[in-house]
């Protein structure tokens, strides 16, 4: 049987770690990438060397991306499906009082460093008529207040994915915008800057969806016949669901 490779991006916590390890569990080979070395060693010694490659470098910083790329051994090198995961939301403050610095990192790890990424790898995938998930959210739909240019940066991931779609067309690579709602990772605590109580209390009581739920999602998706595109999917938590307009008035 020939062994399929995944690179996972955001592998050190939340849906991209449990995502390792469930294409890990099925056979997949995983080039496992973030900032967090030491995750990502834990991982191959977990797995074995032959299973998971850790390329430890900061998505945003496309020097070290091509060379990460560059540097991946012969059995890593052929990636069949390219999962773009790592990002984050910062801060929910209006738009009025938003950090500006806060934005950018948003929008240079959600955006930026997710089309370099794919430019990179689209001739492999072509080659090898593989397969991209993109990570968007609900938030890419649904706008809230504080969600401002994370959720514009979510419109553009779900977006790109659709002109992907179109663009490919004929290739064979599949393309697919997944789109949870609330799910507990370390999410909101980096939203919140490391706010362990906020974290806890939003996920309270809620059922969200979790890491495990998505990573059987995207396997699903990998494993369908080559002829079944999965365009885009949104998942929610059963206990999540949406409100009305709101209405100022004077
Ligand atoms: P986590 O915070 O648990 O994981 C985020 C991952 O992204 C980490 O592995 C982190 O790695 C990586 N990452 C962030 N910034 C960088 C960077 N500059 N360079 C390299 N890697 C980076 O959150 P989730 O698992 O929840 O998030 C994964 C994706 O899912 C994100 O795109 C998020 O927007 C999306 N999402 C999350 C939802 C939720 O409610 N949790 C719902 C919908 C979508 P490291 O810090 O080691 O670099
Ligand atoms: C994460 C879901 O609702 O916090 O993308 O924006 S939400």
């Amino acid at each position: 049987m020939n062994t399929r490779t995944a690179w996972i991006t955001g592998a050190t916590a939340g849906f991209g770690a449990a995502t390792v390890e469930r294409f890990v569990a099925g056979g997949w080979r995983v080039v496992a990438s973030g900032r967090r070395a030491e995750r990502l060693q834990a991982l191959v010694e977990r797995h074995g060397a032959g299973r998971v490659h850790a390329l430890a470098f900061d998505i945003r910083d496309e020097a070290a991306m091509q060379q990460a790329h560059a540097s991946l051994p012969p059995d890593f090198a052929g990636i069949d499906l390219l999962v773009n995961n790592a990002g984050l939301a910062l801060g929910t403050a209006p738009a009025q009082q938003a950090d500006l610095a806060q934005w950018k990192q948003m929008i240079d790890t959600n955006v930026t460093a997710l089309v370099t990424l794919t430019r990179l790898l689209l001739p492999t995938l072509i080659e090898r008529r593989g397969a991209i998930v993109n990570i968007s959210s609900t938030a890419s739909t649904y706008p809230y207040s504080g969600g401002n240019v994370y959720g514009g940066t979510k419109a553009f991931v779900s977006q790109f994915s659709l002109g992907l779609r179109s663009d490919l067309h004929g290739t064979g690579v599949r393309v697919t915008s997944v789109e949870p709602g609330m799910a507990q990772t370390e999410f909101t605590l980096v939203r919140t800057g490391g706010d362990q109580a906020a974290s806890d209390k939003l996920y309270a009581g809620a059922h969200p969806i979790t890491a495990g739920d998505i990573a059987e999602t995207l396997w699903w998706i990998a494993n369908l016949p080559q002829h079944l595109n999965i365009n885009r999917i949104e998942l929610m938590p059963t206990g999540q669901s949406f409100a009305g307009f709101q209405v100022h008035r004077e």
